[in-house]
């Protein structure tokens, strides 16, 4: 298993390279698309998205192009960083893809542009999270040891129950102009059609330029969010997804926090099916206490999972792959989120370092 930092567009540069380079990270997860209010807690440096009108505008009109990608990889190669993984598309490139729209078949096309370049580009992993309402309807507060800033979910909210305004998808804004009110609800069954559509499209694509596509689970994970079915809400059903379409290149951007506040959810069991069926791709780790609807996020050593069995069960399965701290706390000091994420670094690269030492009886 390998250490990882996730960095978000407005970070990719020397300054953060450094930063994850220094804080043990040997390899990166970039976000090429920000999608936060930087003025949500008023820490300029803490990407936390708490709006339900959402969290940015999605501005990019054509995908990220080869040229772009390995300069991207070439700069963080001067910092010994090898690029994993970029983190979600932008809204603006796949909207009617998940909203079975008029632009869908050209959206598809250009998605697979943006695989081949990086395949060429030698990128191995795109994550994404195929949902309408994405990431919605969280609460913040001093959940965390100490007081500490994070995230979470205080019982089934209005923001929960809030329909998604029409010309926003995943909690972003991509048409400004739009009017005629919401999204129509739509059924489990025709959200899977679209997944199952954007799978036949693009795995025959990936697994040519040798790209595996990493699905995230929805979080927070409940049955319905914003009048919008999710793809899943307990372990099982991400099992059932990656059958949908059985590739290797086909895997999860497995958020163990996530799996953690699903109802009914055993973290070790899910993690010790994905790990040995090699359905995933990368790794967020996070702790959290509590589960759906009333949980909270936490600092890593403080949450209901136990990151040193969640180690043991990588190791056994002999886990290659990289592991990224998810969200943490924000913690007291001029830079909340560097202080929060570095604490989360060091615990998760002493519990990974233990682990990799082969235990000798006397
Ligand atoms: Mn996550």
């Amino acid at each position: 298993m390998k250490l990882g930092f996730g960095l978000y567009s407005h970070m990719l540069n020397d300054e953060h390279y450094k930063m994850a380079r220094q804080l043990g990270a040997t390899h990166i997860v970039a976000h090429l698309t920000d999608y936060f209010h930087k003025s949500d807690t008023g820490s300029d440096d803490q990407p936390l998205g708490t709006i339900d009108k959402g969290w940015g505008i999605a501005k990019e009109t054509s995908v990220w192009s080869y040229e772009q990608l390995i300069s991207l990889k070439d700069e963080m190669a001067k910092f010994d960083l090898e690029l994993e993984a970029l983190e979600n598309f932008s809204p603006a490139f796949w909207y009617d893809i998940l909203l079975d729209g008029p632009k869908k078949k050209e959206q598809f096309e250009n998605l697979k542009i943006l695989i081949r370049n990086m395949g060429k580009a030698g990128i191995p992993i795109m994550g994404y999270n195929f949902s309408l309402a994405g990431v919605a309807a969280r609460t913040i507060g001093p959940y965390a040891r100490g007081g500490a800033i994070s995230v979470g979910m205080e019982g089934i909210s209005e923001a929960v129950k809030a329909p998604i305004p029409k010309g926003m998808v995943w909690n972003m804004v991509y048409d400004e102009n739009a009017t005629g009110g919401f999204l129509e609800t739509i059924t489990h069954d025709e959200l899977v059609n679209r997944y199952k559509e954007f799978l036949s499209q693009l795995l025959p694509i990936a697994e040519e330029a040798g790209v595996i596509l990493a699905l995230h689970p929805d979080d927070p994970p409940i049955k319905e969010m914003r009048k919008q079915p999710r793809m899943g809400y307990h372990p099982d059903h991400y099992k059932d997804v990656m059958q949908f379409y059985n590739s290797p290149n086909h895997r999860m951007e497995l958020c163990l926090g996530t799996l953690s506040e699903m109802e009914d959810s055993n973290v070790y069991e899910a993690l010790d099916y994905f790990a040995k069926n090699n359905k995933i791709g990368y790794i967020h780790l996070r702790n959290v206490k509590g589960k759906v609807p009333t949980y909270k996020e936490s600092f890593i050593d403080e949450g209901d999972m136990d990151v040193e069995r969640i180690m043991e069960i990588l190791k056994k399965n002999d886990f290659q792959g990289v592991i990224i701290p998810d969200h943490a706390p924000q913690v007291s000091t001029q830079t909340p989120w560097v202080t929060g994420m570095a604490f989360a670094m060091g615990y998760i690269k002493a519990m990974m370092d233990s682990s990799k030492k082969e235990i000798k009886a006397n």
